[in-house]
């Protein structure tokens, strides 16, 4: 079976919004996909149910627990099932991935009857426009997976409380994936300063490799003062502190700067 009339088949049933798109629902630091993928040739392939056995990812060691699992950095692993090919593997070798930046998949996934599947063909390709934030069966805003991982239940975070005290609420921690039952982990500004002319500031915080990051100012301080993004694009985090510079324009005598997490991908 050739690789481009699967990749093609696939598209139109993966688009929800627009052509070429793709919902992937989400998700220890993976997520469980759900959904179903179609071609004309292999019929559907079921991703997974979104409710993996341990609340957190599919183990994929028996027929009750299996699925496709997101890593938040674009890898996908696990197993998807087709009633018509049998088991597809989302592998190592295949390196079937997200790219977080701009939705496209790469990579080959593996099935016993049908070979190699390509998803990342030159002419026909799919296109991942959003990732949802996933199942949130107790509508605390927090993903159950994420809670699970951080938790162990769905009952220690909910959407107001601060659990670690760190001024951070357990959905902000969530937001930031930051850790919500450790009080030094936290999205802040670690260090500002600003040169002598005040043309430029410059932020150092403590970064995720999960998450983006954008600088937002404001010229006056008080509820009604809206943030604005600053002209600064959007960055994604490494692990490690980061420092930016941030261009004072326009130029003005007094302004103040937050920082705003980002799930790549989120909608
Ligand atoms: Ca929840
Ligand atoms: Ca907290
Ligand atoms: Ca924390």
């Amino acid at each position: 079976m050739q690789a481009n009339p699967i990749s093609r088949a696939f598209a139109p049933l993966l688009c929800s919004q627009s052509p070429r798109h793709r919902t992937v629902k989400r998700r220890k630091r993976r997520a469980p996909i759900t959904g179903f993928i179609y071609g004309a040739n292999i019929g559907w392939i079921h991703l997974g149910n979104g409710r993996p056995a341990n609340g957190i990812q599919y183990e994929n060691k028996s027929a009750a627990d299996y699925g496709v699992n997101h890593d938040r950095l674009g890898n996908l692993r696990g197993l998807a099932y087709g009633a018509n090919i049998g088991w597809v593997s989302f592998e190592t070798n295949g390196a079937p991935r997200i790219d977080l930046a701009n939705g496209r998949p790469s990579g080959f996934v593996y099935g016993a009857n049908i070979g190699w599947i390509n998803l990342s063909d030159a002419n026909y390709f799919l296109q991942i426009d959003s990732i949802a934030s996933g199942l949130d069966a107790d509508n605390d805003s927090i993903p159950d997976s994420w809670e699970f991982t951080h938790a162990g239940n769905l009952t220690a975070l909910s959407g107001e409380s601060d659990r670690d005290h760190d001024g951070s609420t357990d959905a902000q921690e969530y937001l930031a994936d930051t850790n919500p039952l450790d009080a030094n982990d936290s999205l802040s500004i670690l260090q500002f300063s600003a040169n002598a002319n005040l043309e430029t500031a410059m932020l150092t915080w403590m970064t995720k490799a999960t998450r983006q990051y954008v600088v937002q100012e404001r010229l006056q301080f008080g509820p009604d003062a809206s943030w604005a993004n600053s002209i600064l694009a959007p960055m994604t985090g490494n692990g490690g502190a980061v420092s930016v510079a941030v261009t004072n324009s326009p130029l003005a005598s007094q302004k103040f700067f937050r920082l705003k997490a980002i799930r790549p991908l989120e909608r």
